[in-house]
Protein backbone atom coordinates (compact mmCIF):
# COMPACT_ATOMS: atom_id res chain seq x y z
CA UNK A 1 0.00 0.00 0.00
CA UNK A 2 0.86 3.76 -0.23
CA UNK A 3 4.32 4.53 1.35
CA UNK A 4 3.07 7.03 4.41
CA UNK A 5 5.28 9.87 2.65
CA UNK A 6 2.71 10.00 -0.16
CA UNK A 7 -0.26 11.29 1.83
CA UNK A 8 1.29 14.01 4.71
CA UNK A 9 -1.54 15.98 5.18
CA UNK A 10 -3.28 14.17 8.72
CA UNK A 11 -6.58 15.52 7.88
CA UNK A 12 -7.07 13.33 5.08
CA UNK A 13 -6.67 10.20 6.52
CA UNK A 14 -10.33 9.32 7.66
CA UNK A 15 -11.45 10.03 4.13
CA UNK A 16 -9.15 6.92 2.71
CA UNK A 17 -11.47 4.06 1.48
CA UNK A 18 -11.91 1.44 -1.09
CA UNK A 19 -12.37 2.49 -4.95
CA UNK A 20 -15.85 0.34 -4.39
CA UNK A 21 -16.69 2.99 -2.04
CA UNK A 22 -15.88 6.03 -3.31
CA UNK A 23 -17.52 5.20 -6.73
CA UNK A 24 -20.52 4.99 -4.78
CA UNK A 25 -20.22 9.05 -5.03
CA UNK A 26 -20.66 9.05 -8.52
CA UNK A 27 -24.15 8.76 -9.56
CA UNK A 28 -25.35 7.62 -13.22
CA UNK A 29 -25.60 10.60 -15.22
CA UNK A 30 -22.51 12.52 -13.65
CA UNK A 31 -20.18 14.62 -15.62
CA UNK A 32 -16.74 12.89 -14.16
CA UNK A 33 -13.76 15.11 -14.98
CA UNK A 34 -10.65 12.63 -15.04
CA UNK A 35 -7.15 12.91 -15.12
CA UNK A 36 -5.37 10.86 -17.93
CA UNK A 37 -3.19 11.82 -20.54
CA UNK A 38 -1.73 9.67 -23.60
CA UNK A 39 -1.81 6.77 -21.26
CA UNK A 40 -0.17 8.82 -17.99
CA UNK A 41 -1.82 9.70 -15.25
CA UNK A 42 -5.28 8.11 -15.63
CA UNK A 43 -7.20 7.02 -12.30
CA UNK A 44 -6.28 2.98 -12.39
CA UNK A 45 -9.02 1.72 -8.94
CA UNK A 46 -11.87 4.01 -9.29
CA UNK A 47 -12.72 3.80 -13.13
CA UNK A 48 -12.58 -0.29 -12.47
CA UNK A 49 -14.77 0.15 -9.31
CA UNK A 50 -17.61 1.96 -11.56
CA UNK A 51 -17.69 -0.68 -14.52
CA UNK A 52 -18.28 -3.09 -12.12
CA UNK A 53 -21.12 -0.80 -10.96
CA UNK A 54 -22.36 -1.02 -14.88
CA UNK A 55 -21.88 -4.68 -15.22
CA UNK A 56 -24.30 -4.73 -11.55
CA UNK A 57 -26.74 -2.40 -13.34
CA UNK A 58 -27.05 -4.23 -16.60
CA UNK A 59 -27.71 -7.10 -14.82
CA UNK A 60 -30.66 -5.31 -13.14
CA UNK A 61 -31.66 -4.65 -16.58
CA UNK A 62 -30.65 -1.04 -15.43
CA UNK A 63 -28.07 1.10 -16.66
CA UNK A 64 -25.01 2.98 -15.15
CA UNK A 65 -23.35 5.52 -18.00
CA UNK A 66 -21.91 8.79 -16.63
CA UNK A 67 -19.38 11.41 -19.22
CA UNK A 68 -16.09 10.92 -19.32
CA UNK A 69 -13.95 13.93 -19.68
CA UNK A 70 -10.48 13.50 -19.66
CA UNK A 71 -7.13 15.16 -20.56
CA UNK A 72 -6.74 12.99 -23.86
CA UNK A 73 -6.67 9.20 -24.47
CA UNK A 74 -6.22 6.90 -21.18
CA UNK A 75 -5.82 3.32 -21.31
CA UNK A 76 -7.70 0.13 -21.78
CA UNK A 77 -8.73 -0.47 -18.18
CA UNK A 78 -10.21 2.91 -18.71
CA UNK A 79 -11.24 3.74 -21.78
CA UNK A 80 -12.09 0.05 -23.30
CA UNK A 81 -13.17 -1.21 -20.00
CA UNK A 82 -16.39 1.95 -19.47
CA UNK A 83 -17.03 2.01 -23.18
CA UNK A 84 -17.07 -2.00 -23.70
CA UNK A 85 -19.62 -1.99 -20.98
CA UNK A 86 -21.56 1.21 -22.22
CA UNK A 87 -20.95 3.01 -19.47
CA UNK A 88 -19.80 6.30 -21.19
CA UNK A 89 -22.45 8.00 -22.18
CA UNK A 90 -20.16 11.51 -23.60
CA UNK A 91 -16.73 10.99 -24.31
CA UNK A 92 -14.45 13.96 -24.94
CA UNK A 93 -12.21 15.42 -26.05
CA UNK A 94 -9.59 12.73 -27.26
CA UNK A 95 -9.70 8.93 -27.24
CA UNK A 96 -7.57 6.26 -29.59
CA UNK A 97 -8.96 3.07 -27.91
CA UNK A 98 -10.22 0.44 -30.82
CA UNK A 99 -12.97 -0.35 -28.19
CA UNK A 100 -14.26 3.10 -27.53
CA UNK A 101 -13.94 3.81 -31.12
CA UNK A 102 -16.59 0.88 -32.18
CA UNK A 103 -19.05 2.42 -29.90
CA UNK A 104 -18.75 5.85 -31.05
CA UNK A 105 -18.74 5.23 -35.01
CA UNK A 106 -21.96 2.51 -34.00
CA UNK A 107 -23.62 5.54 -32.70
CA UNK A 108 -23.68 3.93 -29.22
CA UNK A 109 -21.11 6.57 -27.42
CA UNK A 110 -21.29 10.68 -28.00
CA UNK A 111 -18.14 11.70 -28.61
CA UNK A 112 -17.26 15.32 -28.95
CA UNK A 113 -13.38 16.24 -30.69
CA UNK A 114 -12.14 19.13 -29.26
CA UNK A 115 -8.49 21.13 -29.65
CA UNK A 116 -6.78 20.11 -26.45
CA UNK A 117 -6.27 23.73 -26.03
CA UNK A 118 -9.96 24.75 -25.77
CA UNK A 119 -11.18 22.35 -23.28
CA UNK A 120 -10.71 24.13 -20.05
CA UNK A 121 -12.27 26.92 -21.90
CA UNK A 122 -15.13 25.25 -22.62
CA UNK A 123 -16.06 23.66 -19.86
CA UNK A 124 -15.63 26.92 -17.70
CA UNK A 125 -18.41 28.69 -20.27
CA UNK A 126 -20.23 25.64 -19.50
CA UNK A 127 -21.10 24.19 -23.08
CA UNK A 128 -20.98 20.40 -21.60
CA UNK A 129 -23.32 21.52 -18.44
CA UNK A 130 -21.57 21.03 -14.78
CA UNK A 131 -19.04 18.75 -13.65
CA UNK A 132 -19.97 16.71 -10.97
CA UNK A 133 -17.26 14.62 -9.88
CA UNK A 134 -13.39 14.92 -10.29
CA UNK A 135 -11.48 11.52 -10.48
CA UNK A 136 -7.82 12.78 -10.16
CA UNK A 137 -4.77 10.65 -9.51
CA UNK A 138 -1.57 12.57 -7.98
CA UNK A 139 1.75 11.19 -6.73
CA UNK A 140 1.32 12.76 -3.35
CA UNK A 141 -0.21 15.36 -0.90
CA UNK A 142 1.53 18.05 1.08
CA UNK A 143 1.32 18.23 5.06
CA UNK A 144 0.03 21.63 3.56
CA UNK A 145 -2.95 19.56 1.37
CA UNK A 146 -1.43 20.18 -2.34
CA UNK A 147 -1.56 17.33 -4.37
CA UNK A 148 2.08 16.48 -6.36
CA UNK A 149 0.90 16.20 -9.55
CA UNK A 150 1.41 12.74 -11.48
CA UNK A 151 3.42 12.06 -14.93
CA UNK A 152 0.68 13.81 -16.57
CA UNK A 153 -0.84 17.39 -16.01
CA UNK A 154 -3.56 17.43 -18.67
CA UNK A 155 -6.78 19.22 -17.55
CA UNK A 156 -6.43 18.34 -13.84
CA UNK A 157 -6.12 21.76 -12.67
CA UNK A 158 -9.63 22.62 -14.45
CA UNK A 159 -11.59 19.68 -13.09
CA UNK A 160 -10.07 20.14 -9.71
CA UNK A 161 -11.65 23.74 -9.55
CA UNK A 162 -14.98 22.84 -11.43
CA UNK A 163 -15.94 19.80 -9.80
CA UNK A 164 -18.29 19.83 -6.98
CA UNK A 165 -16.54 17.12 -5.07
CA UNK A 166 -13.05 15.27 -5.75
CA UNK A 167 -11.65 12.01 -5.40
CA UNK A 168 -8.13 11.67 -4.99
CA UNK A 169 -6.33 8.59 -6.19
CA UNK A 170 -2.83 8.17 -4.69
CA UNK A 171 -1.16 5.96 -6.69
CA UNK A 172 2.79 4.96 -4.99
CA UNK A 173 3.44 3.67 -8.30
CA UNK A 174 4.29 7.55 -9.62
CA UNK A 175 7.57 8.62 -8.39
CA UNK A 176 7.73 11.32 -6.17
CA UNK A 177 10.36 12.42 -7.72
CA UNK A 178 8.07 14.36 -9.48
CA UNK A 179 7.60 16.61 -7.23
CA UNK A 180 9.16 20.55 -8.64
CA UNK A 181 8.97 19.31 -12.27
CA UNK A 182 5.67 20.86 -12.92
CA UNK A 183 4.73 24.25 -13.64
CA UNK A 184 0.72 24.86 -12.62
CA UNK A 185 0.02 28.36 -14.22
CA UNK A 186 -3.25 29.82 -11.77
CA UNK A 187 -3.76 32.84 -14.11
CA UNK A 188 -5.70 31.97 -17.10
CA UNK A 189 -9.00 33.58 -17.49
CA UNK A 190 -11.38 34.22 -19.59
CA UNK A 191 -12.10 37.38 -22.11
CA UNK A 192 -11.71 40.16 -21.34
CA UNK A 193 -9.50 39.64 -18.77
CA UNK A 194 -6.32 37.73 -19.95
CA UNK A 195 -3.19 38.56 -19.76
CA UNK A 196 -0.86 37.98 -21.84
CA UNK A 197 1.72 34.42 -21.01
CA UNK A 198 5.13 35.60 -19.87
CA UNK A 199 6.37 32.36 -21.84
CA UNK A 200 9.24 33.63 -23.87
CA UNK A 201 11.70 30.48 -23.78
CA UNK A 202 11.10 26.82 -23.11
CA UNK A 203 12.41 26.59 -19.66
CA UNK A 204 10.15 29.59 -18.43
CA UNK A 205 8.19 28.74 -15.54
CA UNK A 206 5.05 30.76 -14.37
CA UNK A 207 3.23 28.91 -11.83
CA UNK A 208 3.53 26.66 -9.07
CA UNK A 209 4.85 22.82 -8.81
CA UNK A 210 1.62 21.72 -7.00
CA UNK A 211 -2.39 21.26 -7.76
CA UNK A 212 -4.70 23.27 -5.38
CA UNK A 213 -7.72 21.83 -3.63
CA UNK A 214 -9.91 23.11 -1.20
CA UNK A 215 -10.15 20.21 1.37
CA UNK A 216 -13.63 20.17 1.35
CA UNK A 217 -14.04 18.95 -1.49
CA UNK A 218 -12.23 16.07 -1.20
CA UNK A 219 -14.78 13.40 -0.25
CA UNK A 220 -12.54 10.64 -1.24
CA UNK A 221 -8.74 9.43 -0.92
CA UNK A 222 -7.93 5.80 -2.72
CA UNK A 223 -4.46 4.26 -2.39
CA UNK A 224 -3.12 2.76 -5.61
CA UNK A 225 -0.46 0.91 -6.51
CA UNK A 226 0.03 0.17 -10.67
CA UNK A 227 1.80 1.55 -13.30
CA UNK A 228 1.22 3.93 -15.95
CA UNK A 229 0.06 1.84 -19.28
CA UNK A 230 3.12 1.62 -20.74
CA UNK A 231 3.39 1.77 -24.92
CA UNK A 232 5.99 -0.16 -26.05
CA UNK A 233 8.75 0.96 -28.27
CA UNK A 234 8.82 0.10 -31.67
CA UNK A 235 12.06 0.51 -33.45
CA UNK A 236 11.31 2.47 -36.09
CA UNK A 237 10.48 0.75 -40.18
CA UNK A 238 11.59 2.14 -43.23
CA UNK A 239 9.60 4.22 -43.91
CA UNK A 240 9.47 6.37 -40.90
CA UNK A 241 13.27 6.31 -41.07
CA UNK A 242 12.75 7.67 -44.90
CA UNK A 243 10.43 10.56 -43.59
CA UNK A 244 12.87 11.44 -40.66
CA UNK A 245 15.86 11.47 -43.80
CA UNK A 246 13.25 13.93 -45.33
CA UNK A 247 12.41 16.16 -42.33
CA UNK A 248 16.45 16.01 -41.90
CA UNK A 249 17.70 17.61 -44.78
CA UNK A 250 14.29 19.72 -45.44
CA UNK A 251 15.60 21.37 -41.64
CA UNK A 252 19.43 21.05 -42.77
CA UNK A 253 18.16 23.21 -46.08
CA UNK A 254 16.38 26.35 -43.60
CA UNK A 255 19.48 26.44 -41.59
CA UNK A 256 21.79 26.99 -44.66
CA UNK A 257 19.38 29.58 -46.44
CA UNK A 258 19.10 31.30 -42.83
CA UNK A 259 15.64 30.93 -42.05
CA UNK A 260 16.06 29.04 -39.10
CA UNK A 261 18.87 29.09 -36.52
CA UNK A 262 21.50 26.30 -36.45
CA UNK A 263 19.95 25.23 -32.87
CA UNK A 264 16.73 25.13 -34.35
CA UNK A 265 13.42 26.36 -32.46
CA UNK A 266 11.35 24.66 -30.50
CA UNK A 267 10.12 21.15 -31.87
CA UNK A 268 6.90 19.79 -31.12
CA UNK A 269 6.01 16.24 -32.76
CA UNK A 270 3.08 13.63 -32.41
CA UNK A 271 3.12 10.47 -31.03
CA UNK A 272 3.90 7.32 -32.54
CA UNK A 273 6.59 5.25 -34.74
CA UNK A 274 7.38 8.31 -37.07
CA UNK A 275 7.69 10.75 -34.98
CA UNK A 276 10.30 8.48 -32.79
CA UNK A 277 11.95 8.09 -35.72
CA UNK A 278 12.11 11.48 -36.26
CA UNK A 279 13.63 12.58 -32.74
CA UNK A 280 16.37 9.71 -33.55
CA UNK A 281 17.10 11.38 -36.66
CA UNK A 282 17.61 14.82 -34.72
CA UNK A 283 19.51 12.74 -32.12
CA UNK A 284 22.25 11.94 -34.66
CA UNK A 285 22.23 15.05 -36.47
CA UNK A 286 23.84 18.57 -36.66
CA UNK A 287 21.55 20.81 -34.36
CA UNK A 288 22.44 20.90 -30.93
CA UNK A 289 21.51 22.10 -28.10
CA UNK A 290 17.57 22.03 -29.10
CA UNK A 291 14.97 22.55 -26.84
CA UNK A 292 11.24 20.97 -27.10
CA UNK A 293 7.92 22.45 -26.30
CA UNK A 294 5.37 20.11 -27.34
CA UNK A 295 2.59 17.84 -25.84
CA UNK A 296 3.98 14.36 -25.16
CA UNK A 297 7.56 13.36 -23.85
CA UNK A 298 8.25 9.80 -25.51
CA UNK A 299 11.13 7.67 -24.75
CA UNK A 300 12.98 9.22 -27.70
CA UNK A 301 12.67 12.56 -25.75
CA UNK A 302 14.48 11.13 -22.78
CA UNK A 303 17.22 10.04 -24.79
CA UNK A 304 18.06 13.52 -26.41
CA UNK A 305 17.52 14.82 -23.15
CA UNK A 306 20.51 12.57 -21.96
CA UNK A 307 22.74 13.09 -24.89
CA UNK A 308 22.67 16.72 -24.17
CA UNK A 309 20.72 17.06 -28.13
CA UNK A 310 18.07 18.63 -26.16
CA UNK A 311 18.62 20.53 -23.29
CA UNK A 312 15.03 21.44 -22.41
CA UNK A 313 11.57 20.20 -22.80
CA UNK A 314 8.26 21.25 -22.26
CA UNK A 315 4.97 19.07 -22.57
CA UNK A 316 1.75 18.02 -21.05
CA UNK A 317 2.42 14.35 -20.39
CA UNK A 318 4.68 11.85 -20.68
CA UNK A 319 4.15 8.38 -22.57
CA UNK A 320 6.94 6.04 -22.38
CA UNK A 321 7.49 2.47 -22.54
CA UNK A 322 8.52 0.37 -19.22
CA UNK A 323 11.98 0.67 -19.94
CA UNK A 324 11.71 4.47 -20.18
CA UNK A 325 9.46 4.44 -17.20
CA UNK A 326 12.40 2.83 -15.09
CA UNK A 327 14.54 5.66 -16.94
CA UNK A 328 12.57 8.23 -15.50
CA UNK A 329 12.43 7.11 -12.40
CA UNK A 330 16.01 6.03 -11.88
CA UNK A 331 17.14 9.56 -13.38
CA UNK A 332 14.39 11.50 -12.08
CA UNK A 333 16.66 14.30 -10.91
CA UNK A 334 18.24 14.73 -13.74
CA UNK A 335 15.03 14.89 -15.62
CA UNK A 336 13.62 17.36 -13.37
CA UNK A 337 15.89 19.82 -14.42
CA UNK A 338 15.26 19.45 -17.62
CA UNK A 339 11.06 18.92 -18.53
CA UNK A 340 8.65 21.08 -16.91
CA UNK A 341 4.96 19.80 -17.06
CA UNK A 342 2.15 22.06 -17.53
CA UNK A 343 -1.47 21.87 -18.16
CA UNK A 344 -2.52 21.50 -21.72
CA UNK A 345 -4.16 24.81 -21.98
CA UNK A 346 -0.53 25.98 -21.95
CA UNK A 347 1.48 23.48 -23.25
CA UNK A 348 -0.66 24.06 -26.36
CA UNK A 349 -1.17 27.50 -26.06
CA UNK A 350 -1.61 29.05 -29.60
CA UNK A 351 0.25 32.55 -27.90
CA UNK A 352 3.22 30.60 -26.80
CA UNK A 353 3.36 28.48 -29.54
CA UNK A 354 3.46 31.23 -31.98
CA UNK A 355 5.77 33.03 -30.15
CA UNK A 356 8.26 30.64 -29.48
CA UNK A 357 7.84 29.10 -33.51
CA UNK A 358 7.07 26.13 -33.09
CA UNK A 359 8.15 23.14 -35.36
CA UNK A 360 5.03 21.54 -35.29
CA UNK A 361 5.19 17.63 -36.88
CA UNK A 362 2.20 15.59 -36.72
CA UNK A 363 0.79 12.67 -38.06
CA UNK A 364 -2.32 12.57 -40.69
CA UNK A 365 -4.55 10.00 -42.53
CA UNK A 366 -4.67 11.58 -46.08
CA UNK A 367 -4.12 15.00 -47.59
CA UNK A 368 -5.41 16.11 -50.74
CA UNK A 369 -3.33 17.13 -53.46
CA UNK A 370 -4.03 21.02 -52.14
CA UNK A 371 -2.53 20.51 -49.18
CA UNK A 372 -5.84 20.50 -47.09
CA UNK A 373 -5.28 17.78 -44.27
CA UNK A 374 -7.46 14.64 -42.82
CA UNK A 375 -5.95 14.31 -38.85
CA UNK A 376 -9.43 12.28 -37.90
CA UNK A 377 -11.97 10.70 -40.26
CA UNK A 378 -11.55 7.13 -42.13
CA UNK A 379 -13.50 7.30 -45.62
CA UNK A 380 -15.40 10.62 -44.24
CA UNK A 381 -17.45 9.32 -41.56
CA UNK A 382 -15.73 6.77 -39.14
CA UNK A 383 -13.95 8.71 -35.81
CA UNK A 384 -10.43 7.32 -35.74
CA UNK A 385 -8.76 9.07 -32.74
CA UNK A 386 -9.43 12.66 -33.24
CA UNK A 387 -7.99 16.14 -33.80
CA UNK A 388 -5.48 16.37 -30.27
CA UNK A 389 -3.37 18.73 -30.28
CA UNK A 390 -2.24 18.17 -34.03
CA UNK A 391 -4.73 21.95 -34.63
CA UNK A 392 -3.39 23.71 -31.56
CA UNK A 393 0.02 23.15 -32.66
CA UNK A 394 -0.36 23.28 -36.96
CA UNK A 395 -2.49 26.41 -36.98
CA UNK A 396 0.03 28.34 -34.62
CA UNK A 397 3.51 26.56 -35.71
CA UNK A 398 6.35 28.48 -37.02
CA UNK A 399 6.54 26.13 -39.66
CA UNK A 400 3.78 22.91 -39.87
CA UNK A 401 4.45 19.59 -41.38
CA UNK A 402 2.49 16.67 -41.59
CA UNK A 403 3.90 13.06 -42.06
CA UNK A 404 2.95 10.18 -42.80
CA UNK A 405 3.39 7.10 -45.52
CA UNK A 406 2.26 7.96 -49.00
CA UNK A 407 0.22 4.30 -48.88
CA UNK A 408 -2.18 2.77 -46.45
CA UNK A 409 -3.68 -1.13 -45.51
CA UNK A 410 -1.30 -2.83 -48.45
CA UNK A 411 -1.09 0.01 -50.84
CA UNK A 412 -5.02 -0.35 -51.68
CA UNK A 413 -5.32 3.34 -49.65
CA UNK A 414 -3.21 6.53 -51.16
CA UNK A 415 -2.96 9.01 -48.54
CA UNK A 416 -2.73 11.63 -51.22
CA UNK A 417 -6.07 11.80 -53.14
CA UNK A 418 -7.99 14.37 -54.91
CA UNK A 419 -10.03 16.21 -52.36
CA UNK A 420 -9.72 14.90 -48.51
CA UNK A 421 -12.81 12.90 -46.95
CA UNK A 422 -12.54 15.26 -43.83
CA UNK A 423 -10.70 18.25 -43.35
CA UNK A 424 -8.98 19.11 -39.90
CA UNK A 425 -6.37 21.37 -41.36
CA UNK A 426 -6.73 23.81 -44.48
CA UNK A 427 -4.37 24.39 -46.71
CA UNK A 428 -3.54 27.39 -45.16
CA UNK A 429 -2.24 25.60 -42.28
CA UNK A 430 -0.39 22.86 -44.03
CA UNK A 431 3.33 24.23 -45.02
CA UNK A 432 5.02 20.84 -45.66
CA UNK A 433 4.06 17.44 -46.89
CA UNK A 434 6.68 14.70 -46.32
CA UNK A 435 6.01 11.22 -47.32
CA UNK A 436 8.39 8.18 -47.61
CA UNK A 437 8.43 9.38 -51.00
CA UNK A 438 9.91 13.07 -50.24
CA UNK A 439 8.79 16.27 -49.04
CA UNK A 440 6.59 19.13 -50.96
CA UNK A 441 7.21 22.59 -49.12
CA UNK A 442 4.20 24.51 -50.21
CA UNK A 443 5.13 27.86 -48.35
CA UNK A 444 4.18 30.44 -50.75
CA UNK A 445 2.54 28.65 -53.40
CA UNK A 446 -0.58 28.82 -55.17
CA UNK A 447 -3.06 25.89 -55.20
CA UNK A 448 -2.34 24.41 -58.56
CA UNK A 449 1.72 24.61 -57.86
CA UNK A 450 0.80 22.92 -54.55
CA UNK A 451 -0.85 20.02 -56.26
CA UNK A 452 2.24 19.95 -58.71
CA UNK A 453 4.52 19.85 -55.64
CA UNK A 454 2.40 17.32 -53.90
CA UNK A 455 2.08 14.89 -56.68
CA UNK A 456 5.51 14.73 -57.62
CA UNK A 457 6.90 14.77 -54.35
CA UNK A 458 4.69 12.62 -51.91
CA UNK A 459 2.04 10.87 -53.65
CA UNK A 460 2.95 6.58 -54.44
CA UNK A 461 4.12 6.25 -57.97
CA UNK A 462 1.17 3.69 -58.34
CA UNK A 463 -1.00 7.04 -57.67
CA UNK A 464 0.77 9.41 -59.06
CA UNK A 465 -0.74 8.95 -62.77
CA UNK A 466 -4.12 9.16 -61.32
CA UNK A 467 -3.42 12.06 -59.63
CA UNK A 468 -2.02 14.09 -62.48
CA UNK A 469 -5.20 12.53 -65.00
CA UNK A 470 -7.22 14.22 -62.29
CA UNK A 471 -5.26 17.53 -61.77
CA UNK A 472 -4.82 18.03 -65.37
CA UNK A 473 -8.50 17.41 -66.18
CA UNK A 474 -10.06 19.84 -63.59
CA UNK A 475 -7.58 22.24 -64.76
CA UNK A 476 -9.20 21.79 -68.01
CA UNK A 477 -12.63 22.12 -67.73
CA UNK A 478 -12.66 24.48 -64.90
CA UNK A 479 -10.39 26.54 -66.95
CA UNK A 480 -9.72 30.34 -65.35
CA UNK A 481 -10.92 28.20 -61.88
CA UNK A 482 -8.41 29.12 -58.51
CA UNK A 483 -8.58 25.41 -56.76
CA UNK A 484 -10.12 22.87 -59.99
CA UNK A 485 -11.96 20.26 -59.24
CA UNK A 486 -14.25 18.17 -60.61
CA UNK A 487 -16.71 18.04 -58.14
CA UNK A 488 -18.44 14.73 -59.18
CA UNK A 489 -15.11 12.90 -59.00
CA UNK A 490 -13.67 14.43 -56.59
CA UNK A 491 -14.57 11.90 -53.51
CA UNK A 492 -14.94 8.93 -56.31
CA UNK A 493 -11.36 7.05 -54.71
CA UNK A 494 -13.13 7.34 -51.30
CA UNK A 495 -15.98 5.60 -52.96
CA UNK A 496 -13.88 3.00 -54.93
CA UNK A 497 -12.26 2.05 -51.71
CA UNK A 498 -16.01 1.31 -49.87
CA UNK A 499 -17.43 -0.54 -52.40
CA UNK A 500 -14.34 -2.51 -54.43
CA UNK A 501 -12.12 -2.66 -51.06
CA UNK A 502 -8.93 -0.36 -52.75
CA UNK A 503 -8.71 3.05 -54.04
CA UNK A 504 -6.47 1.87 -57.22
CA UNK A 505 -8.77 1.05 -60.34
CA UNK A 506 -9.98 -2.78 -60.81
O1 LIG B 1 -4.35 1.31 -39.28
O2 LIG B 1 -2.83 -0.21 -38.09
O3 LIG B 1 -5.18 -0.90 -38.72
O4 LIG B 1 -3.42 -0.61 -40.49
O5 LIG B 1 -4.63 4.30 -39.72
O6 LIG B 1 -1.86 4.73 -39.30
O7 LIG B 1 0.30 5.10 -40.48
O8 LIG B 1 0.27 3.79 -38.29
O9 LIG B 1 -0.13 6.30 -38.41
O10 LIG B 1 -0.18 5.73 -35.91
O11 LIG B 1 0.94 7.80 -36.88
O12 LIG B 1 -1.56 7.56 -36.84
C1 LIG B 1 -3.44 10.50 -38.01
C2 LIG B 1 -4.26 8.47 -36.81
C3 LIG B 1 -1.91 8.60 -37.69
C4 LIG B 1 -2.53 9.97 -35.71
C5 LIG B 1 -3.07 9.39 -37.07
C6 LIG B 1 -4.68 3.62 -40.98
C7 LIG B 1 -3.45 2.75 -41.00
C8 LIG B 1 -3.38 2.30 -39.55
C9 LIG B 1 -2.71 4.39 -38.25
P1 LIG B 1 -3.90 -0.22 -39.13
P2 LIG B 1 -0.28 4.90 -39.12
P3 LIG B 1 -0.15 6.81 -36.91
C10 LIG B 1 -0.10 14.91 -30.64
C11 LIG B 1 -0.77 15.20 -31.95
C12 LIG B 1 -4.38 13.14 -34.58
C13 LIG B 1 -3.90 13.59 -33.23
C14 LIG B 1 -2.56 14.23 -33.28
C15 LIG B 1 -3.56 10.83 -35.00
C16 LIG B 1 -3.85 3.54 -38.79
O13 LIG B 1 -1.39 10.73 -35.98
O14 LIG B 1 -4.43 10.32 -34.29
O15 LIG B 1 -1.94 14.46 -34.31
N1 LIG B 1 -3.48 12.19 -35.20
N2 LIG B 1 -2.06 14.57 -32.11
O16 LIG B 1 -3.58 1.69 -41.91
C17 LIG B 1 -7.79 4.91 -43.83
C18 LIG B 1 -6.24 6.47 -44.59
C19 LIG B 1 -5.31 5.96 -43.65
C20 LIG B 1 -5.72 4.91 -42.83
C21 LIG B 1 -3.66 5.46 -42.35
N3 LIG B 1 -5.91 7.48 -45.40
N4 LIG B 1 -7.45 5.92 -44.64
N5 LIG B 1 -6.96 4.39 -42.90
N6 LIG B 1 -4.68 4.63 -42.04
N7 LIG B 1 -4.03 6.28 -43.34
C22 LIG B 1 -0.64 13.77 -29.78
C23 LIG B 1 -1.97 14.09 -29.11
O17 LIG B 1 -2.67 14.95 -29.46
C24 LIG B 1 -2.39 13.29 -27.93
Amino acid sequence: MTDQSQIRIKAFADKIMSAEAAAEFIPAGSNVGMSGFTGSGYPKAVPGAMVARARDARAAGESYAVSVWTGASTAPELDGAMAEVDGVHLRMPYQSDPISRSKINAGLMEYTDIHLSHVAQMVWEGFFGHMDVAVVEVAGITEEGELIPSTSVGNNKTWIDQADKVILEVNSAQPLGLEGMHDIYYGTALPPNRKPLLISKVADRVGVPYLHVAPEKVIAVVETNNPDRNTPFKEPDADSEKIAGHVLEFLTHEVDRGRLPATLLPIQSGVGNIANAVLMGLDKGPFRPLTSYTEVIQDGMLQMLHSGTVSMASATAFSLSEAGLADLIENIDFFRERIILRPQEISNHPEVIRRLGCLAMNGMLEADMYGNVNSTHLMGSSMMNGIGGSGDFARNAYISMFLSPSTAKGGKISCIVPMASHVDHTEHDTHVIVTEQGLADLRGLPPRRRAQQIIDHCAHPDYRPALQDYLDRATATAKGKHTPHILGEALSWHERFLKDGTMQPV
